[in-house]
């Protein structure tokens, strides 16, 4: 971790006013001065967070959350950003299908979950976001992951990650796949009710999960 403390500061209050050009020009200098890819997000993270506050008060309107998706996704696109979620090794060790659930479009976590994933030797199968429960069911038959990886931010996707539980279970595959889901929203009760096998609240902490997953399918524990 680096101490930029005044930069990550000017970052997010640069996101909160929703100023692209000077988010892009203070990341550009944040990476070149060491803060590091991680830190950028999670930086940029805290000031979509005091967008959402301002949508919720009122003072900032639907214009403005695509405004910051718009920085937000900008941001990953910058090359250091991309490096760090290209993978250069070919050897997969797992193979997650990945969706944002049925009724949500916020595919930024999602993502990023995949950016991680992928740098940690997963195959991911991206099948995009307002994912109805036939096409996870369709998916998951059709490549056979080691895991489901669900993404819902609007709150009552608890209940639409639960329905496609149910659907595996119905169909007879939940015990073919594991399941993670993720969402800043999302707790331990919730994810037990949903009867997801984890769950995260941050993209790289998934990622671990999943990580430990497949070292203890390899080592006989399933
Ligand atoms: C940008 C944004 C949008 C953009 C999204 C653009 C895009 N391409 O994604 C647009 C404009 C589309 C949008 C629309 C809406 N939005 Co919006 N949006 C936001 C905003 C400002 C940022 C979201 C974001 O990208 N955050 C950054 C990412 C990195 O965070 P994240 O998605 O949570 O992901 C992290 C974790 O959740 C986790 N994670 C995510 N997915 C996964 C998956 C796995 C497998 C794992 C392990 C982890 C994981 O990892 C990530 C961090 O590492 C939030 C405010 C906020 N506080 O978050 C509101 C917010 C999410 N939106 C909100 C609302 C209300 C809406 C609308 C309903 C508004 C409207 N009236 O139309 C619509 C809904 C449209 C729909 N059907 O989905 C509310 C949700 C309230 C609620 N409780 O449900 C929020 C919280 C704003 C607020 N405070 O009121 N939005």
């Amino acid at each position: 971790m680096t101490d930029n403390v005044q930069i990550k500061e000017e970052i997010i209050n640069a996101v909160a006013e929703l100023d692209e050009d000077k988010v892009i020009q203070l990341a550009e200098k944040a990476l070149r001065e060491g803060v590091m890819p991680e830190e950028l997000l999670s930086t940029v993270n805290q000031g979509m967070l005091i967008v959402g506050q301002r949508y919720e008060e009122k003072t900032y309107f639907i214009a403005d959350l695509i405004m910051a998706g718009v920085i937000f996704k900008e941001v990953l696109g910058l090359k250091r950003m991309q490096e760090l979620f290209h993978s250069k090794n070919k050897k997969k060790i797992g193979k997650i299908v990945l969706g944002t659930v049925c009724g949500d479009l916020h595919d930024i976590g999602k993502d990023i979950f995949r950016g991680f994933a992928e740098t940690n030797k997963f195959e991911v199968i991206d099948i995009g976001v307002d994912v109805p429960k036939e096409a996870f069911l369709k998916k998951i038959q059709e490549h056979k992951p080691d895991i489901l990886g669900m993404s819902g931010i609007l709150t009552y996707t608890v209940d639409t990650m639960k329905e496609v539980v149910d659907a595996l279970k119905e169909a007879g595959l939940r015990e073919t796949v594991k399941v993670i889901v993720g969402g800043s929203h999302l707790t331990a009760s919730t994810a037990d009710y949903i009867g997801a096998d984890g769950f995260a609240t941050d993209a790289y902490e998934g990622v671990k999960i999943c990580l430990r997953w497949m070292e203890s399918a390899l080592e006989g524990g399933g």
